[in-house]
């Protein structure tokens, strides 16, 4: 396993010609997964939206006048009984969402932690996506029985000042690196189509791909240009560039289950054909991903029967984490106030869609 990849390597291999590439992709996909094995996840939005962060492509930064509807924490049975509907759907992993910066230590993250025991009973692997965690709060999520935590890197570092003005990259990263203190695996990857250049594209795989150990999981997002955020004027890509993306996050990253996520609504199915043949192993399932649409999962059942393809049984790659229960817990709360940066620049298009909000409002 290579974790010296650079971006010249990267875009080499990005770049090459198209069959070249797919062959190439192919053969590593072959040599490290069952090619018709895919990994289902369904997205389960347990806080929406009235976040703090300025995230340029997201609909549920407050700032952004963005028409989705906001909710409150969701209650432990309500997510109980998505999970079962999920499961019933047959995806084998939950993951939840919330729109926070960071995790705070209290009410809330307790409840969080109720769900994470909850899935996991269910025989389920659960993932939670609820922005920065301390190694502590980690600890405890993954004595919840946590499978995996997503947090994307987004983009290249670079580009990265183009998109959060809230945040820097090494918070990320330094998340990342709180995770992979505990069992908890890593989910970590990005989106592609938020004006980025292919360099940015490589040089986010440079950064998941020298991670040592590399991220079990890596989403491949395509932007969904939702209105009112800073990106909502972008032009969607063409499926050309989520084949290569894929192909390249298979080749750098051989191991990895590549997920085609966002924006396959906009793909036809030849194209995510494409995209599991490049590599891709797992995809988000459920009629919507956190507040956009997503394929409809009989849709997608109908694609999986079409191209062969059978979804993965929970815990397939690694065994079921032990729950245990909030009474028996080793790591107490350390209600600690982590500095997370704020570097506070400047970045026009954030700002003008910030005041197009005040004006609408
Ligand atoms: N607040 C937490 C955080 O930012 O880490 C968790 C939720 S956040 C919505 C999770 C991820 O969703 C983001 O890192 C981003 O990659 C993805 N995402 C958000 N809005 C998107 C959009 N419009 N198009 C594609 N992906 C998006
Ligand atoms: C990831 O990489 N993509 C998912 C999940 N991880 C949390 C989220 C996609 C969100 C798309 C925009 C929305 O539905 O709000
Ligand atoms: Fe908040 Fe996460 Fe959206 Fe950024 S991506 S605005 S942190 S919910």
């Amino acid at each position: 396993m290579r974790h010296d990849w650079n971006r010249e390597e990267i875009l080499e291999i990005y770049n090459k010609p198209l069959m070249e590439l797919l062959y190439e992709a192919a053969t590593v996909h072959r040599k490290n997964h069952d090619p018709n094995t895919v990994q289902v996840s369904t997205l389960l939005s347990i806080k929406t939206g009235g976040c703090p962060e300025d995230c340029g492509y997201c609909p549920q930064a407050a700032r952004y006048h963005t028409n989705i509807e906001g909710n409150d924490l969701m209650g432990v049975r309500q997510v109980k009984a998505q999970a079962l509907r999920a499961k019933a759907a047959g995806s084998s992993r939950v993951c939840m969402g919330a729109a926070w910066r960071n995790v705070k230590d209290g009410e809330e993250f307790d409840q969080v932690l109720e769900m994470v025991r909850t899935i996991n009973k269910l025989d389920m692997e659960v993932c939670c996506t609820l922005g920065m965690i301390t190694e502590n709060q980690a600890q405890r999520l993954a004595e919840a029985g946590l499978y995996a935590y997503n947090h994307n890197l987004d983009t290249s570092e670079d580009y990265y000042k183009d998109v959060i003005s809230t945040r820097a990259f090494q918070d990320r990263l330094d998340t990342i690196g709180n995770v992979r203190k505990t069992n908890v695996t890593v989910c970590s990857g990005g989106i592609i189509g938020m004006g980025e250049k292919l360099e940015d594209r490589a040089g986010m795989l440079v950064a998941l791909a020298t991670l040592d150990p590399q991220p079990e999981s890596v989403p491949i997002n395509a932007l969904v240009a939702v209105p009112g955020t800073p990106m909502e004027e972008i032009e969607p890509i063409s499926i050309w560039e989520m084949v290569r993306m894929v192909a390249t996050t298979r080749i750098v990253m051989p191991e990895t289950q590549v997920r085609l996520s966002a924006g396959r609504t906009e793909m036809s199915r030849e194209g995510q054909a494409m995209c599991f043949f490049a590599g891709a192993n797992s995809i988000f399932a459920g009629d919507k991903l956190l507040t956009t649409p997503n394929p409809d999962v009989n849709e997608d059942m109908e694609m999986f029967k079409m191209l062969g393809l059978n979804p993965q049984r929970a815990f397939e790659k690694k065994t079921q984490p032990q729950t245990v229960e909030a009474t028996e817990s080793k790591h107490a709360p350390l209600g600690e106030k982590p500095k997370w940066s704020r570097p506070g620049h400047n970045i026009p298009r954030n700002e003008e869609a910030k005041s197009k909000s005040k004006t609408k409002a």
